[in-house]
């Protein structure tokens, strides 16, 4: 098997270019074309490739090191009868990098049809000249339609084979129009978009830097050449890093596997000069995903995590029977685990007394039912809860998706936790504060016959407000009921039960209903929930205040 000396390749005319990756050890096995090192020019960084299968003898460069074309990298032994660098075979020993890539200069965007003139005019930017590398990748857009540039600044990012590069602006302008996206595949000359330069910049059709200078020359002068204007140029790698998360600093190599496998390049830590991520990174990530995947923890910012629910065998206890669950039991549990871990939970109690209301209730019951209505605690209770949400808006909210907003509602919708044979259902009563008591008793009966029926329709059970769950007719003396979010609000209802009261003299005999208000401590705060729930209390200790 034959030792090989490896040798930096043709950079397309860059020199001393740095070295910011070693990709391989010593005794590593290699295929032909895998990373050896990552060099970075001005404008691009590249992988240089293996000219051959086989095992690396020796590296000669370390990061930070600076190389130039025939710079020796290190050595390795063929696997097979393969070629030299130094006696180039049928097949270059090394690919030519896309793009010609690592230049002192990139290639600008070519501009079409510039103009001569003192007035801005719109100029369409073609893909430049990429080296003979065909349909490269872009992989960044890195301005939008109304950004200013300046000449060289960076308007897309593409990624062939081995390399990456900024596709610079060819003159200074405002984008007017970006004709790719990511993903997109280029090829030289195709659209890149629009750019409106501005007057004192406008110059005759160039199409390299070079051209550009030469032809710079202000409007109105004749033959000589001049200096062009000094337009600071930008290290664009840097700028990207700094200003977008989703933009991450890593050679074709890295950004590959991470394609490969699916992993989302900014969500791993970097520990390369100027954070760029290397194949470490990206391995020290998948290893860490992997262990946390096997623990079944996932990350929620502490060192413990959510631990995974535990398979559990039950047959080994005891006979069991294993039946499917409902579409709905299925759909309410997966939205009781997202309010939980989302939401934020309070749940503040209090007992109204209602022995007033109860004797009201009992005095109209006969008439209720002669209109075909049943009186229960419920109507008042919706009634109650309509009122409290236009007496206390800061409940009558839900977040907005954007994190930024909150958004305000001028209407009074509340649902109704409903048990049936298939499960919880929550139809929504409309316009509660708009409606009699009769009528709040006849539709929540009717709403609660549909849903035990299964004939509520969808948007019957869309846009509450806030939410009633009455286990009163069930039992118990206090719940904490779990927020229907995008609500911030739901009033748990337990037993009514006649309790001891001190009036200042004596223990009274009180009708007393427990409640507990449960809210999302991030739309609302306890004062809010205090005010709400006092307010609540109030108004059905005194039924002549519900009924105004
Ligand atoms: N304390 C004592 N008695 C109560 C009461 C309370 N808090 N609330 C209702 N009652 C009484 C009613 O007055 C009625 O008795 P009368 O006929 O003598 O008046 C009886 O209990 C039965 O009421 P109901 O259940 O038929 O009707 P309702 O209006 O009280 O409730 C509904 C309607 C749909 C809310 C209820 O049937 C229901 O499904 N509740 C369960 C909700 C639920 O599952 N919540 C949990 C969600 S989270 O898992």
């Amino acid at each position: 098997m034959a030792k090989q000396v490896i040798k930096v390749p043709d950079l397309g005319g860059a020199d001393q270019v740095d070295v910011i990756e070693i990709s391989v050890a010593v005794g590593d096995t290699v295929a032909q074309e895998d990373s050896l090192i990552v060099v970075e020019g001005d404008k691009a960084s590249m992988d240089v490739p293996a000219p051959l299968a086989g095992k690396i003898l020796s590296i000669r460069v370390k990061e930070g090191d600076k190389v130039s074309e025939g710079d020796v990298i290190g050595e390795m032994e063929a696997d097979a009868a393969g070629f030299s660098v130094d006696e180039p075979a049928e097949k270059p020993a090394v690919s030519a990098p896309v793009a010609e890539s690592v230049q002192a200069e990139a290639p600008t965007a070519t501009q079409v049809a510039a103009p001569v003139g003192a007035e801005p005019e719109e100029e369409a930017i073609q893909v430049p000249d990429l080296g003979g590398a065909d349909a490269v990748d872009v992989i960044e857009i890195s301005v939008q339609p109304g950004d200013t540039v300046e000449e060289g600044d960076s308007l897309i990012v593409v990624e062939g084979d081995k390399a990456s590069m900024d596709v610079p602006s060819p003159r200074a302008g405002t984008v007017v129009s970006i004709a790719v996206k990511e993903g997109d595949k280029v090829s030289t000359g195709d659209e890149l978009g629009v750019l409106k330069v501005v007057a004192e910049d406008a110059v005759a059709p160039v199409a390299t830097p070079e051209a550009a200078q030469a032809a710079a020359v202000p409007v109105g002068s004749t033959a000589q050449p001049v200096e062009p204007p000094a337009v600071p140029k930008k290290d664009f790698r840097l700028e990207r890093n700094l200003t977008a998360a989703a933009q991450v600093y890593a050679g074709p190599a890295v950004r590959k596997l991470a394609r490969e496998l699916g992993v989302t390049l900014n969500k791993v830590k970097a520990s390369g000069p100027r954070n760029r991520v290397s194949k470490d990174d990206l391995h020290n990530y998948i290893r860490e995903q992997v262990k946390k995947a096997e623990t079944g923890a996932v990350g929620v910012g502490g060192a413990i995590g959510i631990a995974k629910m535990p398979e559990i065998d039950f047959s080994q206890f005891g006979p069991v029977n294993v039946e499917p669950m409902s579409k709905i039991h299925k759909i309410t549990a997966a939205n009781m685990s997202r309010n939980w871990i989302n939401v934020p939970h309070v749940t503040q109690f209090d007992d109204a007394d209602i022995t007033e209301l109860e004797s009201f209730r009992k005095s109209m019951k006969a008439e209720a039912e002669k209109r075909g209505v049943r009186l229960t605690p419920v109507p008042f209770l919706l009634k109650a809860v309509a009122a409290a949400l236009r007496a206390e808006p800061n409940f009558n909210v839900s977040l907005h998706n954007d994190g930024e907003h909150i958004v305000h509602k001028d209407y009074v919708h509340v649902g109704m936790a409903v048990d049936t044979p298939k499960g919880l259902m929550v139809p929504v009563i409309r316009d509660v504060d708009k409606k009699g008591l009769y009528e709040l008793a006849a539709e929540a009966r009717e709403m609660a016959l549909k849903a035990r029926d299964g004939k509520l329709k969808p948007n019957e059970m869309q846009g509450a407000c806030f939410t009633i769950s009455s286990l009163g007719a069930i039992g118990g003396t206090g719940f904490t009921p779990i927020v229907n979010s995008p609500e911030v609000g739901i009033l748990g209802v337990s037993k009514l039960a006649m309790k001891p009261v001190w009036n200042g003299k004596d223990f009274e005999p009180r009708q007393m209903l427990p409640l507990a208000l449960s809210y999302d401590h991030r739309a609302v705060n306890g004062g809010d929930a205090g005010r709400f729930m006092t307010f609540m209390v109030s108004v059905l200790a005194d039924v002549r205040r519900l009924l105004l």
